[in-house]
């Protein structure tokens, strides 16, 4: 028994990893101080484009190592930063396989919430046949429940570009209805795209969301969206997140991420001043 106790520290330690700061050197994550992060918490429009040349605003504790994210000088949508995401092999936190920043804000139902962001994907990003995750809109699970599979997400899978829903009376990793409102064989490396999504969340059954790639119009979906027992609404995450440990690095770019009121208040290929 008394070989036990050691492993069962390593266990809890692990357990409580996700409440940590990432272990970490890199200025732009230790910039993300919880007070910058109160601030977007609370704020029905934010830029959190990287302009202030680090990750302030953001929830950072879903980066893993110095290189998951890093603020990016040489490739940017518009301005001088944008941010570059890694997700290596063994990159493991939060219960998956990922590097992403979590916009601390949890949206309101039953009114229209607008979100944009420009993603990158290098020319060498690897083709495989698993599906991995740009950006979620992921439920927020009370203090003790589980959570569910996110109501939105935006993936590529086997060179396909999609998005999938989820919906269920309660937050599960296996919902009653789940949708595939866009899918496309389009050729996404090589070139920033920009996307807008208005989300109209409700734990109803009349939930919609529009989403616009490049200022064109992409698709429209009405019907059941997330879980209808949750009290806080969902939160926005980008960055890379994939189904299976990666064999091989993973790396994406993002810049001006936006949310807001309306299409202007989010539009990312805008250039804003800090
Ligand atoms: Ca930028």
């Amino acid at each position: 028994m008394a070989r036990i106790a050691p492993l069962l520290l390593v266990m809890l330690l692990a357990a409580c990893a996700e409440d940590r700061a990432p272990a970490s050197t890199n200025p732009a994550i230790e910039a993300a101080t919880p007070e910058a992060a109160e601030v977007t918490r609370t704020s029905d429009v934010v830029h959190l484009d990287f302009e202030v040349g680090s990750f302030a605003g953001w929830s950072t504790k879903r980066l893993v190592a110095a290189y998951s994210a890093d603020v990016e000088t040489q490739r940017v949508r518009t301005g001088r930063y944008a941010a570059r995401f890694e997700l290596r092999h063994g990159d493991r936190v939060s219960e998956g396989w990922r590097a992403e920043l979590r916009d601390p804000y949890n949206a309101l139902y039953d009114r229209d919430t607008w979100y944009g962001f420009s993603t990158y994907l290098p020319l060498d990003y690897p083709d495989h046949d698993y599906s991995c995750v740009f950006a979620q809109w992921h439920d927020q699970a009370a203090v003790g429940e589980g959570s569910g599979k996110p109501p939105i997400a935006h993936r590529i899978m086997a060179g396909r570009f999609y998005v999938t829903t989820e919906a269920s009376p309660t937050a599960t990793t296996n919902p009653l209805d789940k949708g595939v409102p866009y899918e496309t064989m389009r050729a996404i490396k090589g070139v920033w795209h920009d996307f807008v999504y208005r989300v109209r969340w409700s734990r109803s059954d009349d939930a919609e969301i529009e989403m616009w790639k490049d200022g064109e119009r992409i698709f429209g979906y009405r019907g059941p969206l997330g879980y209808a027992d949750e009290t806080k609404g969902p939160y926005f995450k980008f960055g890379m997140y994939c189904g299976d440990d990666v064999r091989e690095p993973h790396v994406v770019y993002h810049d001006n991420y936006g949310r807001g009121l309306s299409y202007q208040d989010v539009d990312p290929s805008l250039t804003r001043v800090p």
